[in-house]
């Protein structure tokens, strides 16, 4: 709304909706047709339809709401027909923390528009409206990075096809889960880097180690970046993660190589890509200072939809502790937070196992872990690494976690270096245990040899989404389609 007012065109775009001329609004241009949000309660919105704009609850799900979730028409005779093509049988992609709720109080005041809602937890909230006459169409959910179904929607809205009769959905069947109608994601990650001859490759590691066993030790290239973002995509992936695993090298600030990537990217798949790797402030050779904003701002220009901060968060949080747990309101968490939203801000954590006879031999928190230590220990703490697992330092995957969640973070990339290419499964105990401790969303990473594996660490440690890497690269997983 700030940047409408600045450009002094809201009265216009007022007048150009409710004259009733082809508008179509995604996310925030859903949110701005209401009269107000709570994320900003002294500014009004468009004020073209009734109603507020509310935090999700986080009582009893994890916030933002990021994932795959429905847009299904609400009365009888339109669930069985699709609208400007949203079909009540699809999952739709949606990241966000605030949403309009679904009353029937809004179903009569929203009397000339068809609804559509979602529901996540026990809140039900409007996921797409459609007018009744006229072509105009808002949806809370992103449909350019919802795949197929997304794409759907966008050549309706395009082509005018307010109403296609008759397709009747089975939408019932597919709502139920655990969280509503949200679904779990499925991850595919690229750990991309550069190899000995120059060429930029996606590589994976053995606990990571990225390097060919015997001679020659080169880095192990498993394919062109783009081009397996796209096969991941075609294959149903959920979202796509690229890491840019040697960043810490080097440090200019146009990292050419990983821009065109999600460039080239960002023109194929159309679902939510995350750039991680160097998301910190940075100098360039010639002293020309830049922040981990304008690097940010510079992904997202390229197509990316989330940064994923690694070491930076780390040093950040060691900061945060050192001052008595108060924020500064200058960490790259925070600033990018602040200028994204807390959704597009993920921090991925590297962390190893210390391993411990009893939980009073560390000041660390320690879990009891069924993976036992080199000397039958039955505890562990888990250290957080930067550098790409370089380098230890002295705090705590909890410690870290409850921090970057105070900051501002919106989603945490749980990996395990233990597990991390191994094929064992996922650190269950890890993940539980990140689970109680945040009410943000929790990706598990690291470990993923098998489709039980997934099933392992969604319904047993209640991630809310898994990645994985190598699983896919070997072609041995099947990706469960969205
Ligand atoms: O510290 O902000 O510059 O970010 C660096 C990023 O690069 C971090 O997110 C860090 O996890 C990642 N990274 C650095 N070095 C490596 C490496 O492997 N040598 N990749 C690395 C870590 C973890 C996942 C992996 C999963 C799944 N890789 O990306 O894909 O563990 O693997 P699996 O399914 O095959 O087990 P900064």
């Amino acid at each position: 709304m700030d940047a409408l007012q600045n450009k002094e065109i809201v009265s216009a775009l007022k007048d150009y909706i409710t004259a009733g001329k082809p508008f179509m609004g995604i996310c925030v241009g859903l949110q701005a047709l209401f009269s107000g949000s709570e994320e900003s309660p002294s500014v009004s919105g468009l004020g073209i339809l009734p109603g507020k704009v509310q935090r999700f609850s986080s009582n009893d799900k994890a916030v933002p709401h990021i994932g795959w979730n429905n847009a299904a028409f609400r009365e009888s005779e339109d669930a069985q027909s699709e609208i400007y093509g949203l079909r009540g049988s699809s999952k739709y992609y949606y990241v966000h923390s605030y949403a309009v709720p679904f009353s029937a109080e809004n179903t009569r005041l929203l009397d000339n528009w068809h609804v559509a809602t979602g529901r996540y937890g026990d809140e039900e909230f409007i996921g797409a409206i459609a007018h009744r006459k006229y072509r105009q169409l808002a949806t809370q959910f992103h449909p350019e990075k919802s795949g197929r179904a997304g794409l759907r929607v966008l050549k309706a809205f395009l082509e005018d096809l307010p109403l296609e009769e008759g397709i009747s959905t089975e939408a019932a069947k597919v709502f139920e889960s655990a969280m509503g109608g949200l679904t779990r994601r499925v991850i595919a990650c690229l750990d991309v880097r550069t190899n000995d001859a120059g060429d930029l490759v996606v590589t994976k590691g053995d606990q990571y180690d990225v390097r060919e066993k015997g001679e020659g030790k080169e880095v192990r290239n498993l394919g062109k970046p783009v081009d397996l973002a796209q096969r991941y995509y075609e294959e149903g992936a959920d979202e796509i993660t690229f890491l840019n695993i040697t960043s810490f090298r080097n440090c200019p600030l146009v990292d050419l190589p990983m821009l065109e990537v999600l460039r080239r990217t960002a023109e194929r798949v159309f679902v939510p890509l995350t750039i991680g790797g160097g998301i910190r402030d940075l100098v360039d050779p010639d002293g020309t200072k830049h922040s981990a904003l304008d690097v940010t701002t510079i992904y997202f220009q390229s197509g990316a939809d989330k940064v994923s901060i690694g070491s930076d968060a780390v040093l950040a949080v060691e900061e945060y502790i050192a001052r008595g747990k108060t924020l500064d309101g200058t960490t790259s968490i925070e600033t990018i937070a602040a200028a994204y939203g807390n959704q597009a801000v993920v921090v991925s954590v590297d962390p190893k196992r210390v391993y411990v006879k009893d939980p009073s031999d560390t000041k660390h928190h320690a879990i009891k872990v069924s993976r036992t230590g080199p000397r039958g220990e039955q505890f562990a703490w888990y250290q957080c690494t930067i550098k790409g697992g370089r380098e230890g330092r002295d705090i705590d995957v909890r410690q870290l976690v409850t921090a970057v969640e105070h900051m501002g973070a919106g989603e945490i990339l749980l990996n395990c270096m233990d597990q991390d290419g191994t094929n064992e499964g996922y650190d269950l105990e890890l993940i539980k245990d990140v689970k109680d401790a945040v009410k943000i969303p929790v990706i598990a990473s690291s470990g993923a040899g098998k489709v039980e594996h997934f099933y392992e660490a969604f319904v047993e440690a209640g991630a809310d989404a898994a990645l994985a890497a190598g699983i896919f690269h070997r072609r041995e997983g099947i990706l469960l389609s969205s």
